[in-house]
């Protein structure tokens, strides 16, 4: 049967109430077995997802095909992270069915408020870096841009953050218990991925033997652009044992030891590392990395070779980025494929690899920065080592002949750090291999080229580039401030979805005092949500007339939290002192997971929690100061938390912070930023004005400069009484009286040992701008008026600008047509 007699045979759902509802009922019958006598939420959670995803089929399947028929050229994001979230509000969004299907459930006596609530976040990344990856796709898929995601399929992903007497504990998150209606598991498609064995040679072959060997198994989930009938996909790899189990042993009557080896195989892509921004050189996460890069260039060449004779089009058909360091042995792996598997010679295909290949670095900290033992690549990957080595050689040779000899400048850009134990610098083979080198906001990228890849920047100048990160304005803004949304539609029209600069109209009512007033009951809306929220799940209750002061990311040092705690602390002392004092009401919020090796983090988190014990139990204070930590970040927490803020803390120590991009979705929502110059915080500040942010503390340039001439913490510790203040109540145990040392290592740090993200060199001037703040706050209109202006000056800050900056400069894929709506 053709396919144009196919599409006759089946009935091509429809977006009226009453068709939505015989499906929904349909599926929760037939696919999910259940009436509703015995159905869960659950069960009709997933009868509402399976309607859903049946409307997003056809345009996945005539995205497919179009994109053969167009022989486009297909750019492949590989990332070890992709931090999704919830997926049926975003496809509703996409779909425009979010009103029908609401109607469709109440028809069927179903709460449709209940349902979306239950779905759990696919929380397969660490933080901005797996988020940005999902903006990305979100942005490909609407704009057209022929991409696929290619990642792991983490049974555990993101561990989930409960609070225990002030502490983080971590608690698995397994996700995937009551199935995952979005996946299309594709039992037919597995690649065979090869660890460990050794060479051969034989004239000048090398063979690599004796492997043990893995399966990665394909999941499929469909992306969904918005105002496209354009989906892409994003393909999961799940590792399988080759063997289902060992039958020798299990022969033996050695049920355990049979099954030992399965589960062995299969833990390579069982659970997320749950390392931000620093680096943990395990061996597992090896493993994970090449496991995913292996199956993803297996499958992208398979797909290349239909309709291809030869290697020869590769890089005009197909663009490989690297999301980070992660996916870096995907090179070596391209090599391998090339030489070993399709007989190419090795310069030739070193020729083919170096036009595909393209960099994204995320960060400038040194801790997270990859490097691999020798010893342990050439136990795990041994004919990557030595094609490693072939690069290296080909690259310090080539070096030589362009620049003359010099030793000094061969041993700092030698792909091999030689220093202590031999290890490879990942970031350098990305460089090597990569036609594009970027970093992810103009500061950053500056930084970039002059201090981690200052050599090869010289060498190679044309290779770096900027592309400034963005976020994506349909789950950010349409989905998560439905208020918000309406209220811009109310103004401009429906068109910034897919256009963000169109925000810019919203200026000409900045003096518009209605709009302002909307402006403003809208953001109280939202926070009276969330301190209903908070009342529920916290137990605190928080007055929605404060002001709200969030501090919502990943719990490190850089990100400075313990500078916001030294503010609220000082704070607290000063409504004591000063009790009849004009105080400005404020509920500073956090939230954020801690690394569960990185105890000053944790320690951190026990502060916060701890001050905010004490401050929120002490009857002198009342509404005019709460604290809490709301436990267990994610993405529809960030959901429900941004749309309410009316404060955003970016007060990274500058240099630090490679972009941020809670920065952008925070301030797209109304909420002003109190921040340092420092990643994306810069460009924000050019984008809104600086009377409309509030900028405080030292700049990158001086902060080197400090850190250069000797910083003596101590100095601001002596001659600042307030901050000795604050300091002294965190050392004596004020918030710690049943173990009153519990924080010395936190005043050592801060005061003792060096500060090394200089938090007292920059606390009176943020003390300062949080003065600011207050003072602002006391007029509502013209705090709205700045909210106004802060969301009509983001509208570069969409992932669909960066992601167009990287399909024409970086990738130069055209984007993809097809035909009419409805029509195949
Ligand atoms: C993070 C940076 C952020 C940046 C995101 C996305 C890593 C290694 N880097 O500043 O810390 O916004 O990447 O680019 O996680």
């Amino acid at each position: 049967m053709d396919l144009a007699q196919f599409t006759l045979q089946y009935d091509r759902p429809s977006d009226d109430v009453d068709s939505l509802k015989r499906a929904i009922a349909n599926k929760l019958m037939y696919q999910i077995g259940k009436n509703p006598e015995s159905a869960l939420p659950e069960d009709w959670l997933h009868a509402v997802a399976y309607t859903v995803r049946d409307h997003l089929l056809e345009r996945w399947m005539k995205t497919t095909r179009a994109s053969y028929a167009q022989d486009v050229k297909r750019v492949y994001y590989l990332s070890m992270e992709f931090l999704i979230g919830r997926s049926l509000g975003n496809a509703m969004l996409a779909l425009e069915l979010a009103g029908p299907v609401r109607e469709a459930l109440r028809a069927l006596d179903i709460d449709p408020d209940s349902l979306p609530e239950l779905e759990p976040d696919a929380a397969l990344g660490n933080g901005g870096l797996g988020r940005l990856a999902a903006c990305f796709l979100d942005s490909m898929a609407t704009l057209g841009v022929p991409g696929f995601g290619y990642g792991i399929r983490y049974d555990y992903g993101m561990f989930r953050q409960q609070i225990v007497d002030g502490q983080q504990v971590e608690v698995p998150d397994y996700w995937l218990t009551h199935g995952n209606p979005w996946e299309f598991p594709r039992p037919e498609i597995r690649m065979r991925i090869r660890f460990g064995g050794h060479l051969q040679e034989d004239g000048g072959q090398v063979h690599w033997v004796g492997t043990d060997d893995v399966l990665a198994m394909a999941y499929d989930s469909i992306i969904p652009g918005y105002g496209t009938e354009v989906t892409n996909t994003l393909r999961l790899w799940s590792a399988r044992a080759t063997e289902e189990i060992d039958l020798s042993a299990f022969n033996r009557g050695n049920y355990f030891g049979a099954v030992e080896s399965k589960n062995h195989s299969e833990n390579v892509s069982r659970v997320l590392y749950p390392d931000d921004s620093t680096l943990e050189g395990r061996e597992l996460r090896l493993r994970q990395e090449y496991f995913f890069v292996s199956a993803s260039l297996q499958d992208i060449l398979r797909r290349y070779r239909v309709g291809h004779g030869d290697f020869e089009a590769l890089p005009d058909k197909v663009s490989i980025h690297l999301n980070d360091t992660h996916p870096v042995l995907a090179v070596p792996e391209l090599m391998r494929l090339l030489v070993d598997e399709h007989g190419l010679a090795w310069e030739h295909a070193w020729a083919l690899c170096r036009r595909v290949f393209s960099y994204t670095n995320h960060t400038l900290m040194h801790e997270a920065l990859e490097t691999w033992p020798l010893e342990m690549l050439g136990r795990v990957l041994p004919r990557h080592l030595r094609l490693i080595f072939d690069i290296n050689a080909h690259f310090l040779a080539e070096l030589n002949a362009e620049l003359g000899p010099d030793v000094e400048r061969m041993r700092r850009m030698s792909l091999i750090d030689e220093q202590g134990e031999r290890r490879v610098r990942m970031a350098y083979l990305a460089i090597v291999a990569s036609h594009s080198v970027n970093g992810v906001s103009a500061l950053h990228s500056a930084l970039m080229r002059e201090s981690i890849f200052a050599d090869f920047a010289r060498v190679w100048p044309q290779r770096f580039n900027n592309k400034t990160n963005g976020v994506t304005p349909r789950r950010w803004l349409a989905h998560a401030n439905p208020g918000l949304a309406a209220l811009i539609d109310s103004r401009i029209g429906p068109g910034w979805r897919r256009d963000l600069e169109q925000l810019h109209g919203l200026r000409a009512h900045a003096d518009d005092g209605d709009f302002l007033h909307t402006l403003r009951a809208v953001k109280q809306a939202n926070k009276l949500r969330l301190a209903q929220w908070i009342g529920q799940h916290c137990g605190l209750h928080v007055d929605p007339a404060a002001l709200f002061d969030v501090h919502v990311k990943r719990i490190h040092e850089y990100k400075r939290q313990l500078l916001n705690v030294l503010h609220l602390v000082s704070r607290y002392q000063r409504i004591l002192a000063e009790p009849d004092a004009e105080h400005v009401p404020r509920v500073a919020i956090f939230s954020g997971k801690a690394a569960s090796a990185y105890r000053m983090a944790k320690l951190v988190i026990r502060l916060i929690n701890d001050v905010a014990a004490v401050i929120n139990a002490d009857p002198r204070v009342g509404d005019r100061l709460k604290v809490v930590f709301v436990p267990n970040f994610s993405v529809s927490l960030a959901e429900l938390i941004i749309p309410a803020a009316d404060l955003s803390e970016q007060i990274s120590t500058a240099g630090t912070e490679a972009s941020g991009t809670g920065n952008m979705k925070l301030a797209l929502n109304g909420a002003l930023t109190i921040g340092t110059l420092d990643g994306a915080n810069v460009e924000i500040r050019e984008q809104v004005g600086e009377d409309n942010v509030f900028i405080f503390g030292h700049t990158a340039a001086e902060v080197a400069q400090i850190r250069n001439g000797g910083y003596q913490p101590r100095q601001y510790y002596e001659r600042d009484p307030q901050l000795a203040a604050a300091l002294d109540a965190i050392r004596e145990g004020l918030f710690s009286p049943d173990e009153p040392g519990r924080y010395q290592a936190i005043f050592d740090t801060l005061v003792n040992w060096g500060d090394h993200y200089l938090l007292l060199a920059d606390y009176a001037s943020y003390l300062d701008a949080q003065a600011e703040a207050d003072a602002r706050y006391r007029d509502l209109l013209q705090w709205s008026r700045c909210s106004l202006l802060n969301i009509a000056g983001m509208g570069v800050f969409s992932s669909d600008r960066t992601i167009a900056e990287y399909a024409r400069t970086i990738w130069h894929t055209a984007p993809l047509h097809i035909g009419s709506p409805g029509g195949l």
